[in-house]
């Protein structure tokens, strides 16, 4: 039977050139690894306009996007509400170095929707959020090492790119040249749901471990959910042992829930870090937590920490906009997760006629379609799956319409903006594409 989706005769001229354009003059000829499909093969689309659930290449062809930049779009690309916020903060200028309104109700609101966090100091991207947590934590405790998980990622400072996730691990360098012996000694490495393997990195290191630092619901080597028991059990750990949990919530910040991992599993960071959502579609990023170990920041405390574009107007507007629409529409994750359950629904049933057992990890609107039969718990697991496939898998979904990210370690994400069609649409094409890969 003739398929109803496949598109056999997709055109990409134009990103085509312009790839190779683009590699005359930037590293790879794009600004992050993972968006080259160096791990799926083929050229990267250029994109040139996003509008609810869709994007567009520079070629006219129309998808349906699951990456969502990575995690920002929640409602989907280009709400109104945001686009009126930045229109009009845009009508005052761009940038002031000073401090602003907006900024004090930004941080307010973010108080108010993570019952953890008492104090925020917004920055620029996830990156500069958690190497800055980091820090404080570091000169709160008068400690230096800090413990991260294995396939972990918490943005590329260079204390983070040891055992790192995401790009990192899809193009096999998980533990980045430049990186200084001397800065990698200082991270110490657990695995991903075993208590005993943190318990044994801290009687090894008895009273020097500032922080440990976790994806609590992991993006970044697929979805992987931390057990309760696990998660609870770090919890009284850190307590126990005077060390700072930072839960990284840079993907699952009002993503997963209005508070994020922290809600979904029902534990309270002492530092929190975010990204993506925070900033509405716009560079930001953020740190929070206790005022305790917040007024440790300069220039309340000693730690010192800056930016010139930090609490950017424009920034802000973006993000204000995003999470007072969060705060005012609690009902939105009930539709998220209505959505979403349909996808993986569709998938599981797909997977089940053709008689095979791929393990699909969700929580809420993220979502990985792991290409291995065994459960994904950890690093180890996560690593079994078949990329190879997941890179034929992915080119038949493109072919579709349906843009997926372009890596098996990543998350689909799921907007606002996805409709009944676009996901029954999606649900045929993943049957399709997975009946042409084998
Ligand atoms: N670090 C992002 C994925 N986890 C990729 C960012 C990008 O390439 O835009």
């Amino acid at each position: 039977m003739q398929s109803k989706y496949l598109k056999y005769t997709m055109n990409i001229e134009k990103s085509k050139q312009l790839f190779e354009e683009a590699k005359k003059y930037i590293p790879g000829g794009v600004n992050s690894p993972v968006r080259a499909f160096k791990s799926v093969g083929g050229d990267p689309l250029f994109i040139k306009k996003g509008d609810g659930s869709k994007i567009y290449d520079v070629d006219g062809n129309e998808f349906i996007d699951y990456v969502g930049s990575w995690g920002p779009h929640i409602f989907g690309h280009n709400p109104s509400f945001i686009k009126n916020a930045l229109l009009n903060a845009i009508e005052n200028g761009t940038s002031f170095g000073a401090p602003t309104e907006l900024e004090v109700k930004t941080a307010k609101l973010i108080t108010e929707l993570v019952p953890s966090v008492e104090m925020v100091r917004m920055v620029n991207s996830g990156t500069e959020a958690t190497m800055s947590a980091v820090r404080a934590a570091r000169g709160y405790t008068g400690k230096d090492k800090i413990i991260k998980f294995e396939g972990c990622y918490h943005g590329h400072a260079d204390f983070f790119l040891i055992k790192a996730g995401s790009g990192a691990l899809t193009l096999g360098i998980p533990t980045s040249p430049g990186v200084t012996k001397n800065n990698a000694a200082d991270t110490l490495i657990s695995d991903f749901n075993n208590i005993e393997s943190v318990k044994n990195l801290i009687k090894a290191n008895k009273n020097e471990i500032a922080a440990i630092i976790i994806e609590a619901i992991v993006g970044n080597m697929g979805v992987i959910k931390a057990d309760d028991r696990f998660i609870k059990e770090l919890r009284t750990l850190c307590d126990e042992e005077k060390i700072i949990l930072i839960i990284d919530e840079v993907m699952t910040g009002f993503r997963v829930a209005k508070g994020g991992a922290q809600e979904v599993l029902g534990v309270k960071a002492d530092l929190s870090t975010f990204g993506k959502i925070i900033g509405g579609g716009l560079p930001v990023g953020a740190f929070g937590g206790k005022k305790e170990i917040m007024e440790i920041i300069a220039p309340s405390g000693p730690v010192y920490q800056a930016g010139t574009l930090s609490g950017n107007p424009l920034a802000m507007s973006a993000g204000y906009a995003a999470l007072s629409y969060i705060k005012d529409h609690p009902n939105l994750y009930n539709e998220l997760e209505e959505k979403s359950a349909y996808l993986e629904e569709g998938i599981k049933e797909n997977l089940k006629n053709l008689k095979r057992k791929f393990t699909l990890n969700r929580v809420g609107s993220m979502l990985t379609f792991f290409f291995t039969e065994e459960e994904v718990t950890d690093f180890n697991s996560a690593v079994k799956s078949d990329t190879r496939l997941y890179g034929k898998y992915f080119h038949e979904m493109l072919k579709r319409e349906i843009y997926l990210p372009p890596a098996q370690f990543e998350a689909f994400f799921i907007s606002t903006a996805h409709s009944k069609g676009d996901l029954d649409k999606t649900i045929e094409s993943n049957f399709e594409s997975l009946k042409a890969i084998f």
